[in-house]
């Protein structure tokens, strides 16, 4: 059992008020909020140990070399990738499918298949398109059902030697919905085709176990678990990331330079070309040490128990419909009231301390799907409460009564 009262005092955000009531945060699927810890970690990096890393023999630059490294090496252990170098600093999931989309540039041909779903964020959609435009490969899209599932004999049916790689996410922004990855890795890889997981919103909820996946990219973003904005992670196997061909050219990426031919460095610097976010990767190992003295297990555990109450909760407001209702779904819920246009009670709710996400959530293919501009997203995470879920309801009853 949480304690979430000695949890959300961990947050000094939550005490906060807007527009004077009281903050009721359920936009954690757009980004978390941070503990104390995090916060300290930033501000303890830039009093204590600030200096650009892997370059200086000097004291303050071994320290913070020491610390990205250590950071690298709990991502590692939580990932359980089997070595550290497989696990690469980004900026964010986006940097991170870029930077597989646009290796995968220099091994696909034309008539070659990239498979994605109906389910995913633009970024898991737009860099893919722009690899087909670069390489006359084909983007094919995996159907989802009305439960917002992904339909698996019609995936299995889209596999063939043709295709080169599968990108899908965990768990979609959008709906929630937990999508069967093992099943669909094991499916990609009985055709020779290697598969991407989008991983930025299921990180929040769940430990990801690579290698028991068996997945050959995993990714996703700092911020939604806890850490600082502009830092990810791609997670790569190893044959995967000696195969690909560095994204950016430039410092630290090389192991020597001459004007007629540059060799590159060993992983993981391939792919960390300049300076990076020195700050963000270091403290990104702080916020995953937090979310594990927590436990993975009761976050899952206590949000389940959030989900069924804000469901149950929801479907007593009349013309209100739930979009998503997967059997197997994280703690997102999208929905809209009949005839109401979903900005209009994010707004009003706004005004009274509830902070939901509303609109197309970068998913617009699953708008278009449901034939709807947009949805209202509430998404909670373990600091959030039932009483706040009540806040919500409330909040929304009276903004159905202004709008109707
Ligand atoms: N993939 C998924 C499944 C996401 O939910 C998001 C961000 C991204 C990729 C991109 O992550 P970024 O950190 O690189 O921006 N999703 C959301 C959201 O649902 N609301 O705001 C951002």
């Amino acid at each position: 059992m949480l304690d979430i009262q000695k949890i959300r005092a961990d947050f000094p955000i939550l005490n906060q008020k807007v527009n004077g009531k009281p903050l009721v945060y359920f936009d954690n699927g757009a980004t978390s909020q941070k503990p104390q810890v995090v916060i300290d970690a930033i501000a303890k990096y830039y009093n204590e140990i600030n200096a650009n890393i892997h370059r200086g023999v000097h004291t303050l630059s071994q320290l913070a070399t020491d610390a990205y490294e250590v950071s690298r090496g709990k991502i590692q252990n939580h990932i359980n990738a089997k070595h550290a170098y497989e696990v690469i600093f980004t900026s964010g999931t986006t940097h991170s499918i870029n930077m597989v989309a646009n290796g995968f540039a220099s091994l696909l041909k034309s008539g070659d298949e990239v498979l994605v779903s109906a389910l995913e964020h633009h970024s898991n959609i737009v860099p893919w398109q722009m690899l087909c435009e670069r390489t006359g490969a084909v983007l094919k899209v995996i159907p989802m059902n009305d439960k917002g599932e992904l339909v698996m004999p019609e995936y299995v049916k889209l596999l063939s030697t043709k295709t080169k790689i599968v990108a899908v996410n965990h768990i979609s922004n959008a709906l929630g919905t937990i999508n069967p990855i093992k099943y669909m890795i094991d499916k990609a890889h009985e055709v020779g085709a290697a598969i991407l997981i989008d991983g930025a919103q299921a990180t929040p909820h769940l430990k990801p176990d690579v290698q028991a996946l068996g997945c050959d990219f995993y990714v996703f973003s700092g911020h939604k678990v806890c850490g600082p904005t502009g830092i990810g992670i791609l997670y790569g196997k190893e044959e995967w990331l000696r195969k690909l061909p560095p994204y950016q050219g430039g410092g630290e990426m090389i192991a020597t330079v001459t004007f007629e031919k540059t060799t590159y460095a060993d992983l993981p610097h391939k792919f960390e070309a300049g300076t990076p976010n020195i700050e963000g990767g270091i403290v990104l190992g702080t916020a995953i040490d937090y979310l594990n003295s927590i436990g993975f297990e009761n976050i899952a555990a206590y949000e389940h128990e959030l989900l069924e109450y804000a469901t149950e909760k929801l479907l007593n407001i009349e013309d209100l419909k739930i979009y998503g209702t997967s059997e197997q779904k994280t703690s997102v819920i999208s929905f809209n009231i009949a005839g109401i246009h979903p900005y209009d009670i994010g707004t009003i709710i706004d005004k009274l301390g509830i902070a939901v996400r509303t609109g197309h959530h970068c998913a617009q293919p699953i708008m278009d799907f449901y034939k709807i501009p947009g949805t209202l997203r509430a998404s909670f995470a373990f600091y959030n409460t039932k009483e706040e879920i009540d806040l919500m309801i409330a909040a929304l009853q009276k903004a159905k009564m202004m709008l109707s």
